[in-house]
Order: C-alpha cells, then sequence, then structure tokens
C-alpha cells in the first residue's frame, strides 16, 4: 500500500466536514499528493454505505435500530468501504481524506451506547482487515458548543438527538482514545475560528508529509 490515510474525528459539530474539504483544496492547490487525493465518509463511502446511512441517521426508520443492529451496520458500511474504496485508492498512491472511521464506533457504539469494547476492537479488526489510519485529526471541541453550531443548522439526525450525557461520554471516548494511541491521534483545539482551526491542520500534514517521504 503506497498512498497515505487521513481521518477527521469528534464529535458532531466540531467542523470535521468543514475542515475536510479545506485540506483537500489545499492539497490539491499546494499539488501535495503526487499520485491525487480525493475524500470520502462514513457512513455512506460506497453505493451501499449511503444505503446504509439512510438507514442509521434518518429520524423516522421503520422501526427502532437496536444497538446491535446499529453496531453491525456501521461495520458493514466500513467493510464495504475498505474493499470498494479505501484500498484501491491507496493502492494507487493516493492520499485519502475520511470524515470518521474506526475511532467513531468506539466513541458511539462503545463509550455512548455501552457496548463492549473489546468487542467493538474485534469488529473494527474485521471490518477493516487490519486498516489503520497513518493520522488521525481529533477536532475536539465543547459538546455543548458542537451542538449548537448544528442546532443553527436546522434539521437534526436521529443520533444529534440522543440526550447531552450521550454525547458527553463519546466526547470521552475521543479523549481516551487520543491518550491510548498518542502516536497516531493528534488533538486539534476546533473552539477556534475556522482559518486557525484550517492552519493548525495544515502545519500537521504538513510535517507528516515530510516525514513520510
Ligand atoms: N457514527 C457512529 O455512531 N458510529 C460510527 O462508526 C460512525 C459514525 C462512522 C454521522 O453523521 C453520524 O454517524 C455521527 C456519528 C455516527 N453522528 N451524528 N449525527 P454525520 O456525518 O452527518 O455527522 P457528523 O459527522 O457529526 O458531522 P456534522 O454534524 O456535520 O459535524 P462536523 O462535520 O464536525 O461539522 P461541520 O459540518 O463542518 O460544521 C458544522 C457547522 O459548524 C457548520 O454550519 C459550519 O459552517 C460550522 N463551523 C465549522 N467550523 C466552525 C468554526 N471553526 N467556528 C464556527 N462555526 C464553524
Amino acid at each position: 500500500m503506497k498512498g497515505k490515510f487521513i481521518v477527521f474525528e469528534g464529535v458532531e459539530g466540531a467542523g470535521k466536514t468543514t475542515q475536510m474539504r479545506r485540506l483537500l483544496h489545499f492539497i490539491q492547490q499546494k499539488q501535495l499528493a503526487e499520485a491525487g487525493v480525493v475524500a470520502t465518509r462514513e457512513p455512506g463511502g460506497t453505493k451501499l454505505g449511503k444505503e446504509l446511512r439512510c438507514l442509521l441517521l434518518e429520524t423516522e426508520s421503520v422501526e427502532l435500530v437496536s444497538n446491535r443492529a446499529e453496531l453491525l451496520m456501521y461495520a458493514a458500511d466500513r467493510a464495504q468501504h475498505v474493499e470498494a474504496f479505501l484500498l484501491p485508492e491507496l493502492a494507487k498512491g493516493s492520499i485519502v481524506l475520511c470524515d470518521r472511521f474506526t475511532d467513531s464506533t468506539v466513541a458511539y457504539q462503545g463509550y455512548g451506547r455501552g457496548l463492549n469494547l473489546d468487542l467493538i476492537k474485534q469488529l473494527n479488526e474485521i471490518a477493516t482487515g487490519g486498516l489503520q489510519s497513518d493520522l488521525t485529526l481529533w477536532l475536539d471541541i465543547n459538546v455543548e458548543e458542537g451542538l449548537s453550531r448544528v442546532m443553527a443548522r436546522g434539521k437534526r439526525d436521529r443520533m444529534e438527538q440522543a440526550d447531552l450525557e450521550f454525547h458527553r461520554r463519546v466526547q470521552r471516548g475521543f479523549a481516551d482514545l487520543a491518550e491510548e494511541n498518542r502516536d497516531r491521534i493528534f488533538r486539534i483545539d476546533a473552539d477556534r475560528p475556522e482559518d486557525e482551526v484550517a492552519e493548525a491542520i495544515q502545519s500537521i500534514v504538513i510535517s507528516k508529509l515530510e516525514a513520510w517521504r
């Protein structure tokens, strides 16, 4: 595998989508990726994933999705994404930017929903076949601030409607993961103006790209 895999993580409203778009543009503009740069997301990075995304996030599902069913649906989305999109892109040498990956499952289904963390680790391993990010940018923001950004945007999905305590547990999950994976996960203070966050991300990515050469 020749490419590099960069993941954005964090609670709702942290600015992942905004910053991923900005980094994509920055890498293209500065011609930092010889074999190209692409952006994708979970859930929903493949055709099957888009179907699963609707089922997972729409507020009016056919019936209440159980916690274990939800876990398996995220795993199915990921398995397809790895096989059909991520591995082929990385094999081509692309820099792949991804909005959420395995750490979201640990934080949301593990810390948030309270499902067994060892089981989630095993399931992540099955879904990814061992693929890990080369760099994860954890956009750390106060939960209330993130949710207020999302609320200002309008309609909220099924996850965003969960109670505040749920989102605080998710936040704790990301904090623990960052502590346990210091070599892979970089914390970015996301409670700052968009330009400042973008500059912090660009400087980490530039130094990583140099180190990977
Ligand atoms: N999920 C899961 O449970 N398990 C899993 O394994 C995976 C996912 C992979 C995906 O939904 C959901 O799936 C997610 C977790 C769950 N839960 N929810 N909901 P999503 O992809 O639709 O949602 P998200 O990933 O949380 O994205 P988001 O809510 O859109 O947040 P964001 O991407 O971090 O933020 P944004 O869209 O870039 O910005 C939000 C707003 O803030 C927007 O109006 C921006 O203009 C504004 N913004 C951005 N940056 C700033 C700054 N710096 N200052 C002020 N305002 C800003």
